[in-house]
């Protein structure tokens, strides 16, 4: 724990990426996937243009924190024409690298006509991808791959807001990641009061520890000044995630610093990726949809805080 308490600790060049450091004129830069490429930190950033669509740009670092290469041109930009659900822009990536076949796979957000909707593409170098499109109908959102099969079969979470309402993170799986099914709910909104009563997602990809799968999502509280988005945990059970053995009751991180509640959409914390770097969990996040920051904490503080939090 920091001195005040809380488990994640933000860095003090916070935000790190902001639209002025673009080498092309955009609106804002938030909500970015994050991996270690060569012993850097690349950070796969969505990038909000100044007509309000998004793509995604690479960032790197050597400390993962300072000294940012950002690339020139963008990695994924919308193909409306052979991807019409991208025709509105393509938001929030995760990423996760599958050992086996030895890419990434990158979620996204497509957004098109018919709503949000999860597409998914493959990467071994973010350089060029191969597509393989949308995933899931509208309206789904905040999905990431696991990093090894669930038996013989890829997972993914995912958040689907179905027409009776309830915005849960579900699980879907896959023999070869383009056919997805036998979907379930695997951790629901809680109800009235509650912090994370309104809608949840999954924030960052799942990650392994010995306990079993750490997940961080996000909350969101409607109140009268707007969405309040903070961030929670749960532990899923290693060999079968639908199984929730954890869950935090009370948020691990909410927007506090200026950068955090004032933006485009503010009192929002928003991380899409997280890296490790000697038993550090590194979290990226997007804040009030405007700027990149980080915050840490030792992975090890996270899990115990997680086991000490009762069951779903
Ligand atoms: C969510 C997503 C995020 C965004 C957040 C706050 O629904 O669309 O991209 O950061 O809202 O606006």
């Amino acid at each position: 724990m920091t001195e005040s308490g809380e488990l994640f600790r933000r860095h003090p060049s916070n935000p790190i990426l902001t639209a002025a450091h673009w080498p092309y004129p955009v609106n804002s830069v938030f909500n970015p996937a994050a991996t270690t490429v060569k012993g850097r930190t690349l950070l796969l950033v969505r990038v909000e243009d100044r007509r309000g669509s998004s793509h995604l740009t690479v960032a790197q670092s050597s400390d993962g924190f300072t000294g940012w290469e950002i690339a020139r041109r963008p990695a994924l930009r919308p193909e409306p024409d052979t991807y019409p659900e991208e025709t509105f822009g393509v938001e929030d990536p995760r990423v996760t690298w599958l050992e086996d076949r030895g890419e990434w796979a990158v979620c996204y957000t497509a957004y098109g006509p018919h709503g949000p909707l999860v597409s998914l593409a493959l990467t071994r170098d973010f350089g060029s991808f191969e597509r393989i499109g949308a995933i899931t109908p509208p309206e789904n959102k905040d999905a990431a791959l696991f990093p090894v099969r669930i038996g013989d079969r890829w997972a993914m979470l995912h958040r689907p807001v179905p027409g009776g309402g309830g915005a849960h993170i579900w699980i879907a799986y896959s023999p070869d990641l383009r056919h997805w099914g036998d979907h379930r709910p695997v951790l629901l909104a809680r109800s009235h009061g509650w912090w994370d009563a309104a809608k949840i997602g999954l924030n960052v990809p799942p990650i392994p520890t010995s306990e079993g799968w750490l997940i961080i999502y996000h909350g969101v509280r409607n109140t009268a000044a707007g969405s309040l988005y903070r961030l929670g945990l749960a532990l899923l059970d290693r060999d079968d995630p639908t199984r929730v053995l954890r869950r935090t009751d009370e948020w691990v991180m909410g927007p506090r610093e200026p950068y955090e509640l004032e933006g485009d959409v503010g009192r929002v914390v928003f991380p899409c990726g997280w890296t490790l770097v000697e038993g550090e969990l590194r979290i990226y996040y997007g804040a009030a949809d405007t700027s990149v920051a980080v915050a840490t904490a030792p992975l090890a503080d996270l899990v115990a805080h997680v086991l000490r939090s009762p069951g779903q």
